[in-house]
């Protein structure tokens, strides 16, 4: 993927995508697929993980990934507002529910997945301790000494969360994980492949490009760092066979309806 300095991008007008550079992020990949489902172009602009990014930041306020800016309206960061931008510029090809009840529960799932609290957020403060904890092989090791120095203290001020929540992170992820096993088998029951109705809605792509976190996608179609793959794989006492249709659901969405391999 071609990237652009922020520097650069503040100048243009359209639609800019701010990107974490050369990991599949899982906020930044949905906000991609979204935009490429619907065919809306955009620029990519570069986001260095674990940094200052202050010429993101003098530019946005925002020192993360990923931010939409269109225009000249407020930059765009939360997982809601960018479906909704998304929304706006394709209605045709839409990815949200026309019902009251199913538009609820599709953002209610979504939320689930990538809101404060839910399984990437919690996902991520299991990586902060897991890996520590248990005893590494040799391999392991050797992968692990490979990843970059991220600064910890900009990403514990970043994403900050109380003892308990560090606590219950594993016990967190597992509910939602139920939670969704359970709806996704309700559906399938009732004759949908999807987690809403009976078609792609954006919980769908949410649940297919954070399931990384649960099971990352094959290196051929995902050349993420083997670092990060090692502590995405890691999930703890978490079983993934009990998940098995949450993983046919991710891999059918990839095959019917986003793009492959990812691109980071
Ligand atoms: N703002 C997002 C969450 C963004 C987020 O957690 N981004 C992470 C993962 S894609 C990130 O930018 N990590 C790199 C960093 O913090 O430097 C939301 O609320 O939906």
């Amino acid at each position: 993927m071609d990237y652009i300095k922020p520097s650069d991008a503040k100048g243009l007008r359209g639609l800019r995508l701010v990107l974490t550079i050369g990991v599949p992020g899982p906020w930044g990949e949905s906000a991609k697929k979204m935009f490429e489902y619907k065919d809306i172009d955009y620029v990519s602009v570069e986001q260095h993980p674990a940094e200052p990014n202050e010429d993101l930041v003098a530019w946005t306020g925002v020192r993360n990934a990923p931010i939409a800016v269109y225009n000249d309206e407020a930059p765009k960061t939360n997982f809601q507002d960018i479906v909704a931008l998304a929304e706006r510029f394709n209605p045709e090809q839409s990815l949200t529910p026309e019902g009251w009840d199913e538009r609820i529960t599709c953002f209610g799932i979504s939320n689930e997945i990538c809101g404060e609290g839910g399984f990437g957020w919690s996902r991520r403060l299991m990586a902060r301790s897991s890996l520590r904890k248990r005893s590494l092989s040799q391999r392991e090791t050797e992968i692990l000494s490979t990843a970059p120095n991220l600064d910890k203290d900009t990403m514990s001020r970043a994403y900050g969360a109380s003892e308990s929540q560090s606590l219950k992170a594993s016990e967190r992820v597992l509910e939602i994980l139920i939670g969704l096993g359970n709806r996704i088998k309700k559906q399938k029951a009732a004759g949908s492949s999807y987690f809403v109705g009976d078609r792609l809605t954006s919980c769908d792509i949410h649940w297919a490009c954070f399931s990384n976190m649960l099971l990352p996608l094959p290196e051929m179609v995902n050349p993420m760092p083997e670092w990060l793959r090692l502590s995405y794989a890691d999930i703890g006492f978490i079983k993934l066979s009990d998940f098995e249709e949450l993983l046919e659901h991710r891999d059918m969405v990839f095959e019917k309806h986003l793009k492959l391999p990812l691109d980071f």
